[in-house]
C-alpha cells in the first residue's frame, strides 16, 4: 500500500465520518475506541431517545453526547435523587460504617458483609440509576441484593471502576493518537515511566512501570498495511527493549529482544521500531527484557491491526470492542491493571454483539467464564479461524490472544470471572479476576453510563 493511502486509510478508520451530528471528544471517542461498527445505529438511539418514554433515561445529562436538549433538561442527575427509598439517616450512615452491622440474616458472617460491599462498592451509584434502566420489578429485586434499603454510602459515590483510571475509559476519553510522518508512517511516541498505579482505590498505589504512566499503556490501533513508527523513549533508570507480538517482521532487528536483535534502550536513550503491520488481528506490545518484572509491572498493551477485509463476525460487532488484558504477579490478578471492584464492565444494549478481545500478559492461564451467554471464539492470536465456536468457558494461555463476540439477548448483570476460584474470591468476597458483562434495554442507557463514568 502506497503511505499516503495508507495514512488516509488509517484516518478514516479512527475518525467517525459523521461531523453532522455534535461531536464533543467523549462521544467521537467513544465511537472509535469502542470501535462501534454502528456509526449510525448509535446515532439513530440517540435520535430515538428524543422520543423514547419508557424506559426513560433520567439520569446523566445528555447534552454532550449529542441527546437533544428536552431530554436533557428532563433528566434530573442520578443519585440521590433518584437513590431508593430510604432517607439518609445518621443512624443507618453509623450502621455501615460499622464492620459488622445489626440485625443480620439468619446465618450471616462477616464473609457475608464483605462479600456484599465489595459488589456495593463496583455498582457505586449506578445502583439508584437501574430502576430506570431495569424498571421497576427488577430494580425492588436488585434493591433487596444490595440491603439499599441500609441507605450505605456507596449508593451516593461512583462505582469503585470509575474512582481509578481505567483502560476502555482512558482509550475513550483521551486516546493516543498518532501523527503521520513525511514518508507515510503512522507514528506513536511513547514513554516508559516509573509510576505509582493503584490495582483498586482502597489499596496502597503499587510501584508500577508501563507505557505512557498507563497499566495497559495505550491502544494502537493501525490499518492492515499500514507502516507504523513506534518510537519509546526510556524514562526510567533501567534498560528495556520493547516486542510487538504477533507482527511478521520483514526486518529482525525491530523485533525487540534485547541481545538478539538489539541493543537494550538504556535510560534516558529512544529506540524507534518500525515495521509494516502486514497482520491483522488483535495483538500486543510488551517489554521483552526482564520481562517477569517490568511486564508483570505493566509493561504492556494491546496492538489492534484492524483488517482490510473484515470477516462476517467480525462485521456483526455493532457494540463495544472490548480489550481485556490480564495480569496475575506483581498487581495481583487483574484484568486491564485492576482487580475486582476495579474492572469495568463490558456494556451491551440488547441486541447488540459486542466483541471482547482476551490477552493474556500473565504468567499462567486463565479460564474466562461467562455468565449467561455463550461466547463465539472467532480468532485465536489474531488469526480467523476457519471454523468460529462456541463456549462459556475459554482459557487464554499467556501470551494468547482471543477474540470472541457475544450478542446481547438478554438483560441483566452477568458476572464474567476466571474459574480459577483462588484468582477471584477469598473470605472477603470476590476479588482480582471479576468482572460483569451488563446489558441494558438501550444504546442511550451505555452513553449515559460512559457519560456518568467520564464526568
Ligand atoms: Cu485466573
Amino acid at each position: 500500500m502506497e503511505p499516503t493511502q495508507s495514512s488516509q486509510t488509517h484516518e478514516s478508520s479512527v475518525e467517525p465520518s459523521d461531523e453532522s451530528a455534535p461531536s464533543p471528544l467523549s462521544r467521537r471517542g467513544f465511537l472509535r475506541t469502542a470501535g462501534v461498527v454502528g456509526l449510525t445505529g448509535v446515532a439513530a438511539g440517540l435520535a430515538a431517545c428524543q422520543n423514547a418514554t419508557n424506559p426513560q433515561w433520567s439520569f446523566g445529562p445528555a447534552a454532550s453526547m449529542g441527546a437533544p436538549a428536552a431530554a436533557a433538561s428532563a433528566a434530573p442527575s442520578i443519585a440521590p435523587s433518584v437513590a431508593p427509598s430510604a432517607a439518609a439517616s445518621p443512624a443507618a450512615s453509623a450502621a455501615a460504617s460499622a464492620s459488622l452491622p445489626p440485625n443480620l440474616p439468619a446465618g450471616w458472617t462477616a464473609h457475608d458483609v464483605a462479600a456484599r460491599a465489595v459488589v456495593r462498592r463496583y455498582v457505586g451509584n449506578l445502583a439508584p440509576a437501574l430502576k430506570t434502566v431495569y424498571g421497576d420489578t427488577v430494580f425492588n429485586q436488585m434493591v433487596k441484593i444490595l440491603g439499599a434499603a441500609d441507605n450505605y454510602p456507596e449508593l451516593t459515590k461512583k462505582p469503585a471502576f470509575a474512582q481509578v483510571p481505567n483502560l476502555f475509559v482512558t482509550d475513550l476519553t483521551t486516546p493516543l493518537k498518532p501523527t503521520t510522518d513525511p514518508d507515510g508512517s503512522v507514528h506513536f511516541e511513547m514513554t516508559v515511566d516509573d509510576f505509582d498505579w493503584q490495582i483498586d482505590e482502597m489499596k496502597a498505589p503499587v510501584k508500577a512501570t508501563g507505557y505512557n504512566r498507563q497499566w495497559p499503556g495505550p491502544t494502537l490501533r493501525v490499518k492492515e498495511g499500514d507502516k507504523v513508527r513506534a518510537v519509546f523513549t526510556n524514562n526510567r533508570q533501567e534498560t528495556t527493549g520493547v516486542h510487538f507480538h504477533g507482527v511478521d517482521f520483514d526486518n529482525f532487528f525491530m523485533d525487540g529482544v534485547p541481545f538478539v536483535t538489539q541493543v537494550p534502550i538504556a535510560p534516558g536513550e529512544k529506540f524507534s521500531y518500525e515495521f509494516t503491520a502486514s497482520r491483522p488481528g488483535s495483538l500486543m506490545y510488551h517489554s521483552h527484557h526482564n520481562a517477569t518484572d517490568q511486564v508483570g509491572r505493566g509493561q504492556l498493551g494491546a496492538f489492534i491491526v484492524e483488517p482490510k477485509n473484515p470477516t462476517a463476525d467480525e462485521k456483526a460487532v455493532n457494540g463495544v470492542d472490548y480489550t481485556w488484558i490480564s495480569n496475575d504477579s506483581l498487581g495481583g490478578f487483574t484484568i486491564n491493571g485492576h482487580g475486582f471492584p476495579a474492572t469495568v464492565p463490558v456494556l451491551a444494549a440488547l441486541g447488540q454483539t459486542v466483541r471482547i478481545r482476551f490477552m493474556n500478559e500473565g504468567t499462567m492461564p486463565h479460564p474466562w467464564h461467562s455468565h449467561g451467554y455463550g461466547m463465539k471464539v472467532i480468532a485465536r492470536d489474531g488469526f480467523n479461524l476457519p471454523q468460529p465456536y462456541l463456549c462459556d468457558t475459554l482459557t487464554v494461555n499467556p501470551g494468547e490472544r482471543y477474540d470472541v463476540t457475544i450478542k446481547a439477548e438478554r438483560l441483566g448483570i452477568w458476572a464474567f470471572h476466571c474459574h480459577i476460584l483462588p484468582h477471584v474470591e477469598g473470605t472477603d468476597g470476590m476479588f482480582g479476576m471479576v468482572n460483569t458483562m451488563i446489558v441494558v434495554p438501550k444504546p442511550e442507557h451505555i452513553t449515559a453510563i460512559l457519560k456518568l463514568l467520564t464526568a
